[in-house]
């Protein structure tokens, strides 16, 4: 399965799951903010961050209880509160009924400690880092290369059954091509149109996308 892996205890927290810096241009996937890494062993570790969370949940606390704690703590020790980092500096932030209320916007990440780059007036986590390569590799967008494999990959899985009822369908192979090939440019085209942002960095075209995926 693709990340993130607990996408729920997101809501319990101020900032919208968004990415943060690493200071070699990647970013770092906040939909696992408590963990080490994108799914497989390295999501298994907490960093100190979704240690301190996991402490106040297995201590019985409520998932609208959780926040104004955990906001207060520095869980990375970088002399910056959780709420700091996460866009809440007062901790004024409150989990609402319907999941729908207003989020803040992250300015680092509140597990790793980070640099404050004057140039750009950024914080970004290090090269220096002793877990800077282990954090900025386990990337889902980490490049254009890593992810047209990973949508790939994934999209081929998706389709397996779809692809079983086009084959029964077509008598000619070049029947099954077309409609294989027109299923999957629609699933481009909805994933383009809804989560276009993840991917306009790469400032690439929906219709090169489609011909280097399918070509
Ligand atoms: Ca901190
Ligand atoms: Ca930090």
């Amino acid at each position: 399965m693709e990340c993130p892996c607990y996408p729920t205890f997101g809501n319990n927290l101020a900032a919208d799951l968004a990415l943060v810096n690493c200071e070699n241009g990647n970013s770092f996937d906040l939909r696992n903010i408590g963990h080490g890494g994108m799914c497989g062993k390295e999501s298994r570790v907490h960093n100190d961050f979704g240690l301190d969370y996991k402490n106040l949940k297995d201590a019985g606390y409520a998932a609208d209880e959780i926040w104004p704690i955990l906001c207060e703590m520095d869980s990375d020790n970088d002399n910056r509160t959780n709420g700091e980092e996460l866009g809440d500096p007062n901790c004024a932030w409150r989990k609402c009924e319907t999941g729908t209320c207003t989020k803040t916007t992250a300015v680092s990440h509140p597990g790793y400690e980070e640099v404050y780059d004057n140039t750009t007036s950024e914080y970004y986590i290090s090269e220096d880092h002793p877990d800077y390569n282990f954090i900025c590799e386990n990337l889902i967008i980490a490049s254009l290369q890593t992810f047209l494999f990973r949508v790939a990959t994934s999209l081929h899985r998706l389709l397996i059954s779809q692809l079983i009822r086009y084959a029964r369908a077509s008598t000619k192979y070049t029947d099954f091509v077309l409609r294989a090939r027109l299923g999957l440019t629609s699933s481009l085209r909805k994933f383009y149109g809804r989560y276009g942002e993840l991917v306009i960095h790469y400032d690439v075209p929906l219709s090169r996308m489609v011909d280097d995926i399918l070509s």
